[in-house]
């Protein structure tokens, strides 16, 4: 008989190891200023859900020995870069993050956006210079991925529709593509690079990215959903916004039921497409249930 899956442990045990390597992962940067602001934020802890993604759907594509651990640091620091600048006063204007003052508020607006792009171009570093054992052309798609879901076709793009869309009427297609490229388009990367890196096979892919469509738009639903329910003490972050800015949310749209309906339904079909991978996708089925089980 298969032995249990313990979800808990898996998470803990991903967590440990992804801190681990995302302390490892800066320097020697120069000048101290820099190095601070970056390791400021990126050390703030977090989830690590974008890491654990990634390095969860490299196991399920077979890989071994840690060999997607850089490509999942560099997610992060994509991710956390987002964040430092999503809460710049030019955007989000926040001044709480991951429950400690936002990047800005301590090191001053030029170094956050620098210390932002130093992680972005960071990123790039250890999926191309720093990942040894990795087949080269792995790593090429890899890159690839990521340049597409941080630009316009993905982070940007999402990022710049959302923030023209504040104040506006904003329709249910609207704000899945504003969702599907501001959070979505980065957890896919997650899955899809991991399993580029442990050798997936199309099938794989294309499950995969049928999963990440699901988790990517329930995560932002369960996100929207918080912002109204929980507090900023819990979430780390500025609750209530999303009224303030008088943003669209599904909230909004549908109501806070409904709302919570559609997130449990996208992750169903989620883990649906993962069927066929059945004992091997545990984690990931897993995974999928912690994004709307979450309380921050
Ligand atoms: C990537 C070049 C480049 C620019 C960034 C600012 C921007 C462009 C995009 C905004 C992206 C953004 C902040 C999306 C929101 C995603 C989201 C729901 C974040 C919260 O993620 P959690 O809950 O946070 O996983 P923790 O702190 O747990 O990691």
């Amino acid at each position: 008989m298969a032995a249990e899956f313990d979800f808990r442990e898996y998470l803990g045990k991903a967590k440990l190891k992804v801190e681990a390597a995302l302390e490892g992962s800066l320097g020697p940067e120069r000048p101290e200023s820099l190095r601070e602001a970056m390791r400021y934020s990126l050390l703030a802890g977090g989830k690590r859900l974008r890491p654990i993604l990634c390095l969860a759907a490299f196991e399920l594509a077979g890989g071994e020995d840690d060999l997607a651990l850089p490509t999942a640091v560099a997610l992060e620091m994509i991710h956390t870069m987002s964040l430092i600048h999503d809460d710049l006063p030019a955007m989000d204007d926040d001044d709480l993050r991951r429950g400690r003052p936002t990047n800005h508020k301590v090191y001053g607006e030029a170094v956050a956006i620098l210390a932002g792009d130093a992680l972005l171009t960071r990123a790039f570093e250890m999926v191309a210079l720093r990942s040894p054992g990795v087949p080269p052309e792995r790593l090429l798609k890899v890159v690839g991925e990521l340049s597409v879901v941080a630009g316009a076709p993905g982070l940007v793009g999402g990022q710049v529709v959302d923030l023209e869309s504040e104040g506006q009427e904003v329709d249910l297609v609207t704000l899945e593509y504003i969702h599907l490229h501001k959070t979505g388009a980065l957890l896919s990367a997650c899955v899809i690079t991991g399993a580029m890196i442990g050798g997936a096979d199309e099938a794989l892919i294309t499950a995969l990215r049928i999963y990440a469509r699901g988790i990517g738009l329930a995560f932002q639903i369960i996100d929207d959903i918080l912002d109204i329910t929980a507090s900023s003490e819990v979430l780390g972050k500025t609750a209530g916004k999303d009224v303030i800015a008088d943003k669209t949310t599904y909230p909004k749209l549908l109501g806070l039921e409904e709302s919570r309906k559609r997130a449990d339904s996208l992750v169903k079909e989620a883990q649906d497409a993962l069927t066929p991978w059945a004992e091997k996708a545990k984690p990931l089925l897993a995974l999928a249930d912690f994004i709307t089980s979450r309380d921050r």
